[in-house]
């Protein structure tokens, strides 16, 4: 998806870089300013009129459904000031992975990063919701879960961790 995005993208940029050449050049070729207006005019209701559909056929609906829908194994986050409850403490690596996340008290981010400390997701969990974040681990490994929004004096504190195993 990432790469007819990006496709699309530069097709669109060398589109309006021509277009962008045609009107200056016209602009320059020739004074005839009536028409070249009238043709800057068009062209701009072009553009918006592209622009638009572009907007509306990439519209996805919302929110986005998980892909893996029943497959994905469940994972149950309850965030506090300044703890994290996770039901599981062992994940296995190549599979659906959903976290259901949630609060107690005040918003915190569910920030997950590798052991070379890079980030690999993060997600709000607030009060009142379930937030749902879908991941695949592809490396077994020890991971670890910070708190991703400033949350009170402890908040540096609010650590936990779970493994990533083979299947
Ligand atoms: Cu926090």
């Amino acid at each position: 998806m990432q790469t007819l995005v990006l496709a699309v993208t530069l097709a669109l940029m060398i589109l309006l870089a021509f277009v962008f050449y045609r009107v200056v050049r016209a602009t320059n070729a020739d004074r005839q300013l009536g028409d070249t207006n009238s043709r800057r005019s068009q062209l701009i209701w072009v553009m918006l009129a592209v622009g638009l559909l572009v907007t509306v056929a990439s519209l996805r609906e919302w929110p986005h459904a998980l892909a893996s829908g029943d497959a994905a194994i469940q994972v149950n986050a309850t965030g506090g000031q300044w703890y994290w409850e996770i039901d599981r403490s062992e994940l296995p690596a190549g599979k659906p992975i959903v976290f259901n996340l949630h609060t107690e008290d005040v918003n915190h981010g569910f920030g997950v990063v590798d052991s070379e400390g890079r980030l690999l997701f993060q997600t709000q969990a607030m009060p009142g919701y379930v937030n749902q974040v879908e991941y695949v681990f592809d490396t077994p490994g020890d991971y670890r879960v910070l708190c991703m929004e400033f949350c009170g004096v402890g908040h540096h504190d609010m650590l936990d961790e779970f493994t990533v195993v083979a299947n």
